[in-house]
């Protein structure tokens, strides 16, 4: 994916945002942004929680490498293109990435397949984060849990469909919990980075089956990944959302 070249630019960025972080703050705050692309104008959020927040289910040290260095590549590689063809117009990073991703064709040509790929991962993962709070085996409720009961029956069918997209996709991509214009619910994969936006549906949660999400803990054991994610999902952020785009 990465060539060499473009891995040691990334690393040489994330160093230079770490050596411009006031030592307090990173003491302080073992989650604070420490990769954010200095050129911008794309910027890698903050994780909203510690990197150990979601243990035992996600772990500390995946959770950190994901975020500091997969999603600031992401974020990295996005502006990198947007900076290496400035004639493409100097607007389009002010742009928000969603936007960008929501109407595709409209992307100039010479960076739409950065804006899919970079785009679409910064984009997904910047989601990924917030739908993520250790729930002690909590399930929806309210709008959420009344649309998931009458949409798959029941909770228990919903993670039955769920499961299955997610172990099923093959290679690296996405399972998602979407809300579509008619604002009806439904589960879709994407591949890479690919994003329900760029099909018109709102994602409302998503897992990350990429390797990287889950190989330091689960290995080649997928299933138990998806299984865990179950008690990592934060269900009131998830129901807002829900509520947010159907109203
Ligand atoms: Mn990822």
């Amino acid at each position: 994916m990465m060539t060499r070249r473009q891995a040691m630019k990334t690393t040489a960025l994330a160093g230079a945002a770490l050596a411009a972080l006031p030592a307090a703050l990173a003491q302080n705050n073992p989650a604070a942004p420490v990769a954010a692309a200095p050129t911008g104008p794309f910027v890698l959020p903050p994780l909203p929680y510690a990197y150990d927040a979601l243990e035992p289910h996600i772990d500390a040290l995946t959770m950190q490498i994901h975020h500091d260095k997969h999603h600031a590549a992401y974020v990295a590689n996005l502006n990198k293109a947007v900076a290496d063809f400035p004639d493409v117009g100097p607007d389009v990073g002010k742009i928000p990435v969603e936007d960008l991703l929501k109407n595709l064709t409209a992307v100039p040509e010479k960076i739409r397949t950065a804006v899919r790929n970079q785009g679409g991962g910064h984009y997904n993962h910047s989601l990924f984060w917030q739908t993520l709070k250790k729930n002690n085996g909590a399930e929806p409720q309210g709008a959420l849990a009344a649309a998931i009961n009458q949409h798959f029956n029941s909770f228990a069918a919903f993670k039955e469909t769920w499961t299955k997209a997610a172990t099923a996709q093959f290679g690296s991509g996405w399972a998602w919990l979407v809300v579509d214009a008619g604002k009806q619910l439904s589960i879709e994969t994407s591949p890479n980075q690919d994003t329900p936006l760029s099909q018109g549906r709102q994602p409302l949660l998503g897992i990350d089956v990429w390797e990287h999400a889950y190989y330091l803990k689960y290995q080649n054991r997928r299933p138990e990944y998806v299984a865990a994610f179950f008690q990592v999902i934060n269900w009131d952020f998830v129901g807002d959302r829900y509520t947010k785009f159907v109203g």
